[in-house]
């Protein structure tokens, strides 16, 4: 069950965010913490990640129409989503705790600006 999608729908109520406070606990076979990513004009879904201090983050990305972009500044993350529809890895550490804007880093249109998202880094319990 690695593919699983904790936070799929942002319309998430009560009981669902219960279940994805579970899902949280267990990262995937390998010790990464793997989203599918689908970016489209102009959100990315799932749009809020969380995840725990010092796990491997991996974000596969595909795009549903144009060329988009996945960049969280604050972690010097970025890259490109080809209008193909070809699905980009990327993967880094997170090492800090906090919350990150991830923005597209490519200018795809009108609503460009207002397409974003969230990555939570929770702290570990041991680390402050
Ligand atoms: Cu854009």
């Amino acid at each position: 069950m690695l593919s699983v999608r904790p936070f799929s729908m942002r319309t998430a109520g009560a009981a669902t965010l219960a279940c994805c406070l579970l899902v949280l606990t267990e990262a995937g076979a390998d010790g990464v913490r793997e989203f599918n990513v689908v970016a489209k004009k102009y959100e990315f879904t799932p749009s809020r990640f969380e995840v725990m201090q010092g796990e491997t983050v991996r974000i596969v990305i595909k795009s549903a129409d144009s060329k988009h972009g996945f960049g969280i500044k604050e972690l010097d993350v970025k890259t490109e989503v080809p209008k193909t529809g070809e699905p980009v890895t990327l993967e880094f550490v997170a090492t800090e705790a906090g919350e990150f804007e991830i923005k597209c880093t490519k200018y795809c249109g009108k609503g460009h600006k207002t397409m974003t998202g969230l990555l939570v880094v929770r702290p570990n319990a041991g680390s402050q």
